[in-house]
């Protein structure tokens, strides 16, 4: 198995936090065809998003859906919790994370320069945005993780997402509060980046997003 991407993706960092979690080896290796919108690579993930799987030359793309597969074909280590219920919990927090937080938080990098920033649509994205680390703190059991004591997919979708968006903060958006900076979020943020498998993943997602930052605001 290998998988296609690049750990400046929070979707891809997702996959590879989740395959270290179950101690599975998952390979990193760049697109069929030299990238994304390859014929290659569009053969395997009509979508043309990163990351896909590639299982024996057969493509699974949706990072949550290639966590799945792992977790019914890989073996190793559980990466979601035994209990239907607290699955379920898992789950949804990545669920959350898809569909009200990242939607709100990729227009901000098209927001960074500051000479050329729409006010009121970083006003509205910061506003959904704490309203999704609400929704996220409700579904969160006592922890530390967010379901139980050892990290799940919802810990691989909101801990990626999370550094990726700290890390558009702080290069740009001193107005907006940290969004996991006091509560249950932070004792969240706490367990993921101290965890052995978690934390390096969030450390490398980091600072390849950081450098892709750089590099865009050379570019301007
Ligand atoms: N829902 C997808 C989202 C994947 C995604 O948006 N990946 C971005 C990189 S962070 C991408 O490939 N963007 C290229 C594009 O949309 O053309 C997943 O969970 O895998």
């Amino acid at each position: 198995m290998k998988l296609y991407g690049a750990i400046a993706s929070p979707y891809v960092a997702r996959v590879v936090m989740f395959a270290r979690i179950k101690g599975v080896d998952l390979l990193l290796a760049e697109a069929p065809g030299g990238n994304i919108k390859s014929p290659e690579y569009l053969k395997l993930n009509p979508m043309g998003k990163m990351p896909t799987l590639d299982v024996d030359g057969k493509g699974i793309g949706e990072s949550s859906i290639i966590c799945d597969f792992l977790e019914d074909a890989a073996g190793g280590q559980p990466g979601l919790p035994a209990d239907a219920f607290e699955r379920a919990r898992s789950r949804l927090v990545a669920r959350i994370v898809d569909l009200y937080l990242m939607p709100h938080v990729s227009p901000l990098f098209r927001q960074m320069n500051p000479e050329k920033r729409d006010a009121a649509s970083v006003d509205a994205a910061a506003k959904e945005i704490a309203k999704a680390y609400g929704y996220a703190e409700q579904v969160m059991g006592p922890g530390p993780f967010c379901v139980g004591s050892t990290p799940t997919l919802g810990d691989c979708a909101l801990s990626t997402s999370t550094q990726m968006l700290k890390t558009i903060l702080a290069a740009g958006f001193p107005e907006i509060p940290d969004p996991v900076a006091g509560g249950r979020l932070a004792t969240w943020w706490q367990a993921v980046q101290a965890h052995a498998a978690c934390g390096p993943v969030i450390e490398d997602h980091g600072k390849a997003f950081g450098g892709f930052i750089k590099m865009m605001a050379a570019r301007r």
